[in-house]
């Protein structure tokens, strides 16, 4: 792949999709700078660790100075109690919007999830325009993440690209995620459409791969040149093995954020079943 001149920031590097990332990044930018609460020591020559809390708005403040583009991972990355989602997400990720701001840092690529919208029956094809749907505080706090996007792009030029994760993995793990997996090449498919698109404004895509069972229609992603490789299909066995091991969840098997819909759910099943 040619190597382009951006400094890029992924926020949230020790982690798992952080992880998988670090390669991928590598092979396409000139400099990546790594920042997470756990420090990173296995450093490759081109990349660079600052250690930051995101609500720390001096660390931000110091680790934006001189990027191109965030790759915006960090936070609390599964449901959590409301101060923890509060602290890691909303406040952490409008911390480091203003931060990005003021550093004239020019795009954001935002991991957003899945569960923003996972109390969505799994019936129901949804596009990006479909209203948010939270699954719980965690989802809550992505669609806040995707409103800041859109904020900070209108408002302030900055150009943003939210990506609703289904879930990255080598292969889709069970049911519900041959409709929403993704490889991580097609991830970084996606995140060079944020850092590089010359038209990006703000923009929300779903991040799946090439799945038939998708619930989503992804027409803004393919519109903005995005073609994944890699098809759940191709996993379809191991998938539904392991589902086999898991077993029924009554509620959570309705909807499209699985259990992070059944977790805590004292709704009325019936009356939002099809809505
Ligand atoms: C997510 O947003 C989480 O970060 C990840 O841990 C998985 O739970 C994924 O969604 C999923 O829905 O599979």
């Amino acid at each position: 792949m040619t190597e382009i001149n951006k400094t890029v920031l992924l926020t949230g590097a020790a982690g798992d999709i952080g992880t998988r990332l670090r390669p991928l990044l590598l092979s396409r930018y000139s400099r990546i700078i790594l920042s997470d609460l756990q420090e990173i020591t296995d450093l490759a020559d081109r990349e660079s660790f600052q250690k930051g809390d995101l609500v720390d708005k001096n660390a931000m403040d110091d680790i934006c100075k001189g990027v191109d583009a965030i790759v915006h991972l960090g936070g609390q990355s599964v449901e959590g109690d409301w101060d923890t989602v509060n602290h890691c997400n909303i406040q952490g990720m409008f911390t480091l919007m203003e931060a990005a701001h003021q550093a004239g840092v020019e795009r954001l690529v935002f991991a957003s999830s899945n569960h923003a919208i996972g109390m969505y029956s799994r019936n129901r094809r949804i596009c990006v325009d479909s209203k948010v749907r939270p699954d719980s505080r965690y989802g809550l706090s992505k669609a806040f993440g995707e409103a800041l996007c859109s904020l900070y792009a209108d408002k302030h030029g900055m150009r943003c690209l939210s990506i609703r994760i289904g879930n990255v993995a080598d292969k889709p793990l069970d049911l519900r995620r041959l409709s929403m997996w993704i490889h991580i090449e097609d991830l970084f498919q996606l995140i060079q459409i944020g850092v590089e698109h010359p038209d990006l404004h703000n923009e929300i895509v779903f991040g799946c791969s090439q799945n038939d069972r998708s619930f989503w229609d992804n027409g803004p992603a393919f519109r903005l040149g995005y073609r994944p490789k890699h098809k759940a299909e191709d996993h379809v066995v191991h998938a539904m093995t392991n589902q086999k091991e898991t077993g029924p969840d009554a509620i959570g098997d309705n909807f499209q954020g699985g259990t992070f819909s059944s977790a805590e759910f004292d709704g009325d099943l019936e009356r939002i079943r099809w809505s």
